[in-house]
């Protein structure tokens, strides 16, 4: 009976009977930032569960009947103040004891750049261009009087360290296993960048480069979304995120080499 019911709980607690709509997580990371999410579900449905009581209580209890006369006074009784001072205090330790330890464990892992696949993402109105420095490891020169229609980076390919460069528009590639380095910019505007099933997510402002990092474990075809309502088209910036293993990425990267020299 214990057992059973100890495996009952051990499947409400699983990731995939627990999800909260959430999609799945293909990230090292992202388990933390779930429990976050899920913590706060609780706390918000038994707030809403304690407020709506307590409202029909207040209706109930003051309200204008023989003998009694309705009035605005908050001289009732104290409880409803004690209980917000509470929320408050509690409020602060889900930021001081949960969000903060996420958000600092990821700042004191990340991870090294001679390790991982450090790729530039420039949002645009309305694409996500994808910059790779190639194989040594070297982001070529860019320069904003280079950018065309066929130049989204305007990467100065005369520069020796842009020979190799990769630039892919809407098409994230990484190997499964690997810490990927994103320095996240922007062209013209605020945009979000939202990996859902990684975990990620940050806007990207004009003027301002904002290193991440994430890790995947799984491969597959996923989305990147634009978080931030950048304007008319932003429905339509949407992305492919391919997590591959690393004989196709390495093969990936082979075609993407051998278009460069066509
Ligand atoms: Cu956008």
């Amino acid at each position: 009976m214990m057992e059973q019911l100890s495996n009952a709980w051990k499947n409400v607690l699983d990731r995939k009977g627990f999800d909260y709509g959430l999609p799945i997580d293909i990230s090292t990371h992202g388990a933390a930032i779930d429990r976050l999410i899920t913590t706060l579900h609780y706390f918000m449905a038994l707030l809403f569960i304690g407020w709506g009581i307590y409202l029909v209580y207040c209706l109930v209890r003051f309200r204008d009947r023989e003998g009694h006369q309705a009035d605005v006074s908050e001289k009732h009784f104290g409880v409803p103040k004690y209980l917000e001072m509470g929320i408050v205090i509690f409020e602060a330790c889900l930021l001081v004891f949960f969000s903060y330890p996420v958000w600092a464990k990821l700042k004191t892992d990340f991870p090294d750049r001679a390790n991982s696949l450090v790729v530039r993402v420039v949002a645009e109105q309305f694409a996500w261009n994808i910059h790779y420095p190639g194989r040594d490891g070297k982001f070529g020169k860019t320069s904003i009087d280079l950018i065309d229609g066929t130049n989204p980076v305007g990467l100065d390919r005369e520069d020796a360290d842009a020979k190799d460069d990769i630039v892919t528009i809407n098409q994230l590639v990484v190997p499964v296993g690997k810490p990927v380095i994103v320095e996240l910019s922007a062209k013209d505007v605020i945009h979000g960048f939202f990996l859902p099933v990684a975990r990620v997510k940050h806007d990207a402002i004009p003027g301002m480069t904002f290193p991440l990092w994430f890790e995947t474990k799984e491969v597959g075809e996923f989305q990147i979304a634009c978080a931030q309502l950048c304007g008319v088209g932003h429905y339509k910036m949407m992305g492919q995120f391919l997590v591959k293993t690393p004989e196709d990425f390495e093969q990936w990267h082979l075609d993407e080499e051998k278009a460069l020299t066509e």
